[in-house]
């Protein structure tokens, strides 16, 4: 092991990066009921019953919280559904996409 040669070949070296991640983050509004919050965040993005309340409590408390991290379509994608659903009840929630670090 101690010998083992790390230096990169001439010519070899590959850059190989990884995909960009998103952070989807849930924004707070005064008018979003908590439940409907909740549900969301379940049936969208996935989140235990628990994980679902924190999210939704941070946001309420701190103005907002991110909810999980994604391929870009994927965080797009799913933002957009959750929108979407929350808008056909008549509910202004929102979240935002950006680029992890
Ligand atoms: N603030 C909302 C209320 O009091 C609940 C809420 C929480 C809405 C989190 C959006 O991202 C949110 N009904």
């Amino acid at each position: 092991m101690t010998d083992t040669d790390l230096k990169p070949r001439l010519g070899t070296r590959k850059k190989v990066e990884r995909p960009k991640r998103y952070l989807v983050v849930l924004l707070n509004d005064d008018y979003t009921p908590r439940e409907f919050v909740i549900l969301v965040l379940k049936g969208e993005f996935r989140l235990d019953a628990g994980q679902a309340e924190r999210v939704m409590i941070t946001a309420h408390q701190k103005g907002a919280c991110v909810v999980s991290v994604y391929p870009r379509d994927v965080a797009e994608t799913k933002t957009a559904r959750a929108i979407e659903a929350a808008s056909r009840m008549g509910y202004p929630l929102q979240f935002s996409v950006e680029p992890e670090e």
